[in-house]
């Protein structure tokens, strides 16, 4: 496959002024006739002779110019691109293509899914549909005609605002769609179905009424009203916090069971993965609910932030995906717990993105090339650049960064741009200087401070050195510093925050700083200090960066006792349980530290605590945050180590989570408040744990609460602490009670597979095996896919890692049977394999080897090879 590199941009040579596209829908098949205003770019810098247009799966059956059928000696079809010879400046092209949408199991296209067309046309779908400049810097206005049968398709959507339809003979029928925003190719789509509709309104800022649809199948017209609240929450917060108000009449959302990402921002017609969208209390979880009232709100954002504002090509990815992330989670923050909020968000971060960045597909906010653009749908482009984002927006203040971002969408509003603009427009409107900043941009690797510091008791000195320094990764070495927001507080013996006098006479000195480090090497003095204080680091996680300090354990206990940061009180309690944990892997103490029973102790029982904090801080760092933290990993004896400590916290505090899971028992209702969401974790977690150690009375209770709960995350809670015992009769009754219940859900059945694809016990790799075979397991769904198979080998790490190497195998011989149907899905799950280098004999050549088969496939992908052959470089 060849390599595309940004150094290599040019602008279009063909601009296309409007598209007016006439889909005939058939079961066989579909003809699409596509009609092109084109004209001579007159920026381009030579004369380009051919338009090429690009094109993959398709089937050519005509091609006319100006209304003139041309003979085949005028044009090339040549598979991936047809030429049209010798065009003059500006003409109109049409072209017919027929497609197979029902045998389209890449999902990429048009495609079918549960008897309904249905499009994704991110990132270069759209050329699976006809032939066309398939990239986001060409940008044109849509008309798009649907044609179908009326019994089967009744419902016939696509973007804009529908302007016509009729009858047609055969009990066919159609719908006109136009769309009056010009918009890159990718953000087309198309719907053709027998779907219901659930219609709400929004009435915008300036007083206009909003038509709000989301459309499902019949059978999911219960779980459709958390959508739409989401929706309406985020157009008003999009008013109220950016200034931006909805364009279009029409706002529809679509429900969509094969999906490979989780939505698509398409304008005006949003395009779900089911499981993104559909809930109800009896059916989804609170993380459910919550990634909802995200993903709505993060395609409704897009509207702006992506469609309206495009990126030039697709090296910027980051300019939408990164600061439309960044404006999800401000608004996921506004409508729960801000500190929950960026809990999860740090703890994504530092388990997931850090090991993207130190590994061998590790790559810039802005990368420099790809062969395949849909392996650069990653945690770097999105959570990196949304934190990148954040810098922006500590640096700048909100007052400053909101000027900031009506001038970008004010001087680009219709217009394919870069992140440099998107920065640009920031500098503009701050006054700012971000060129140093710019580095976050093209810079891979996660920067690491090591941070020291001494006090200086005779002077009332407390000073602190900072050194700055960025890791080579793949294809970059010798990096230069990096401009770092580093938020940090001092706190004095009994907690109190200390003023932070950076000269000896600074009056009214605040309590909180956010220093800006730009070099190598800095040194901080702080005046005026009384006692040796504990310093508050990374406040928020200020920066997506390591902070390598020497925490001693009394620091870090009263750190997570006293901060007035909430972040770090979280963080402390996760740098402990970590050295914990350590220290019984390096053997150099046999005992759990009496210390961290005691600090969960109080977690557990101080009411005045907030309940949303305690319940992260009573989880145990991830065996994922563990390895991240090691080098030559032995999966096995962390996972020992880590089972060991929650071992002896469990029965230590047997009668506390006792306490609690009583405590936590909830009212009738389901509420999605702060409140209520961590009284069901807090309870659900302390079930776990009693579980673990194989409590009896917590067996009952789980039984109990498994067959009486209201809602899906007590019901789930109570499965999972069973699957996770030792109670096997139990266990598999609940399994089986489980599945009958639900069996005609899907996004049910994805959270049983889930549930036993996560399973701790020995011997899951079989089940797994076994679960392929099952009747609710669909090869062609992706969710069905990703529940069993990512599931197992992305998070069930104990079991997955096997000594043996049987799990790698096993995950290779999958990735390869889906690199057949779905190279998308196959790429993304080959991903646990490709860090092989960081782990230990036996794993580290176990996991190479499977590599090496998955490399070896004949006709592998170029999504696939992509992966693989980078990994083993
Ligand atoms: N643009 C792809 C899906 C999303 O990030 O919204
Ligand atoms: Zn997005």
């Amino acid at each position: 496959p060849r390599t595309i590199y940004l150094s290599e941009y040019r602008v279009p040579a063909f601009l296309v002024d409007h598209v007016d596209l006439r889909f005939e829908l058939f079961e066989q098949g579909a003809r699409v006739h596509s009609t092109l205003d084109v004209r001579r770019n007159p920026d381009y810098p030579e004369r380009a002779e051919h338009l090429e247009l690009d094109g993959d799966s398709l089937r050519l059956e005509a091609v006319s110019l100006n209304g003139v059928t041309l003979e085949a000696d005028h044009y090339q079809d040549q598979g991936d691109k047809l030429v049209v010879l010798s065009v003059p400046d500006q003409f109109q092209l049409t072209v017919v293509t027929w497609i197979e949408p029902q045998n389209n199991t890449r999902l990429e296209g048009l495609y079918k899914s549960s008897g309904m067309f249905c499009t994704q046309c991110e990132a270069e779908g759209f050329r699976c549909i006809t032939f066309f400049p398939d990239r986001p810097d060409v940008m044109a206005r849509f008309r798009t005609r649907i044609e179908a049968d009326k019994s089967s398709y009744p419902v016939l959507l696509s973007n804009g605002n529908d302007i016509e339809r009729g009858e047609l003979a055969d009990g066919r029928h159609f719908v006109t769609w136009e769309d009056p925003f010009p918009k890159p190719c990718y953000l087309f789509a198309l719907v053709a179905g027998d779907l219901l509709l659930k219609q709400d309104t929004f009435t915008t800022c300036s007083g206009r009424e909003i038509d709000l649809r989301i459309y499902v199948e019949p059978r999911n017209a219960t779980k459709c009203e958390h959508a739409m609240d989401s929706l309406q929450r985020s157009m008003r917060w999009d008013e109220t916090v950016y200034g931006r108000e909805y364009d279009l009449d029409i706002f529809m959302i679509v429900a969509v069971d094969d999906f490979n990402m989780g939505a698509m921002e398409n304008k005006g017609l949003n395009i779900f993965n089911s499981s993104c969208v559909l809930a109800s209390p009896e059916t989804a979880t609170d993380a459910s609910f919550q990634r909802i009232e995200a993903i709505v709100a993060h395609e409704y954002f897009h509207n702006w932030s992506g469609n309206r504002v495009t990126c030039r090509d697709w090296f910027q990815l980051s300019l939408k995906e990164g600061f439309t992330v960044f404006r999800d989670a401000g608004f996921s923050a506004d409508m729960g717990s801000p500190i929950v909020k960026r809990i999860e968000d740090a703890t994504l971060m530092r388990t997931a993105q850090f090991a993207e960045d130190a590994g061998p597909m590790s790559h810039p906010v802005r990368p420099s090339s790809y062969m395949e653009i849909s392996n650069f749908y990653t945690l770097t482009i999105y959570e990196k650049g949304a934190e990148v984002v954040r810098m922006i927006h500590t640096l700048l203040g909100p007052d400053l960064f909101r000027k900031g971002s009506d001038l970008y969408f004010e001087r680009h509003d219709g217009q394919a741009v870069t992140t440099d603009d998107f920065v640009r427009a920031m500098e503009d409107a701050s006054g700012r200087d971000l060129s140093q900043f710019r580095l976050w941009y093209e810079q891979a690797g996660t920067p690491v401070l090591t941070v020291r510091d001494e006090f200086d008791a005779e002077a009332g000195i407390y000073r602190l050195s900072i050194e700055q320094s960025i890791p080579d990764t793949a294809g970059q070495t010798d990096k230069k510093p990096q401009h770092i927001p580093f938020a940090l507080g001092l706190l004095g013996p009994d907690g109190e925050a200390v003023p932070l006098r950076l000269s000896e006479n600074e009056a009214d000195a605040p309590l909180e700083r956010v220093l800006e480090l730009t070099e190598a090497r800095h040194s901080f003095e702080f005046h005026g200090v009384q006692t040796q204080p504990v310093p508050s680091l990374l406040r928020e996680f200020s920066a997506p960066v390591r902070v390598d300090y020497p925490w001693t354990r009394e620091q870090l206990l009263f750190l997570m006792s006293h901060d007035s940061d909430g972040f770090n009180r979280w963080d402390a309690g996760q740098q402990l349980a970590v050295d914990v944990i350590r220290s019984l892997m390096d053997g150099e103490n046999g005992a759990v530290d009496e210390r961290l029973v005691d600090a969960y102790r109080v977690l557990l029982n101080d009411p005045a605590l907030d309940q949303a904090l305690v319940a992260k801080m009573l989880l145990l760092p991830s065996e994922a945050y563990l390895i991240e933290l090691s080098n030559d990993v032995d999966v096995q004896a962390i996972h020992e180590a880590r089972t060991r400590v929650l071992d002896h916290l469990a029965n230590a505090l047997r009668d506390d989570l006792l306490a609690c899971f009583h405590r936590n028992a909830g009212s009738g209702d389901y509420q999605l408040t702060p409140e209520a969401i961590a009284g069901r974790s807090l309870r659900n977690t302390a079930l776990a744990w009693l579980l673990h150690i194989g409590d009896q009375e917590a067996c009952t209770l789980a039984q109990q609460q498994f067959d009486v709960a209201g809602n899906m995350t007590d019901r789930l809670g109570a499965l999972r602490a069973l699957v996770n015992s030792r109670f096997v009769a139990e266990r598999e009754a609940a399994l089986e009670t489980f599945y009958q219940c639900w069996e005609a859900d899907p996004q049910v059945v994805e959270q049983w597979f889930s549930v036993q694809a996560g399973s701790q016990q020995s011997g899951t790799l079989e089940a797994i095996k076994a679960l392929l075979q099952h009747p609710a397991f669909d090869w062609k769904n992706p969710n069905k896919v990703r529940s069993v198979i990512g599931v197992f080998a992305g998070q069930n790490l104990a079991q997955f890692h096997q000594p043996d190497g049987s799990g790698y195998r096993f995950l290779a011989d999958q990735v390869c049977r889906l690199d057949d149907s779905n190279p998308q899905i196959a790429a993304r799950l080959v991903s646990p394999l490709t860090r092989w280098k960081k782990f230990a004999q036996p794993y580290c050549s176990a996991m190479k080897e499977a590599l090496e088969t998955v490399r070896a496939k004949d006709g592998l992908s170029k999504d696939v090879y992509e992966v693989v052959h980078k990994s083993l470089r």
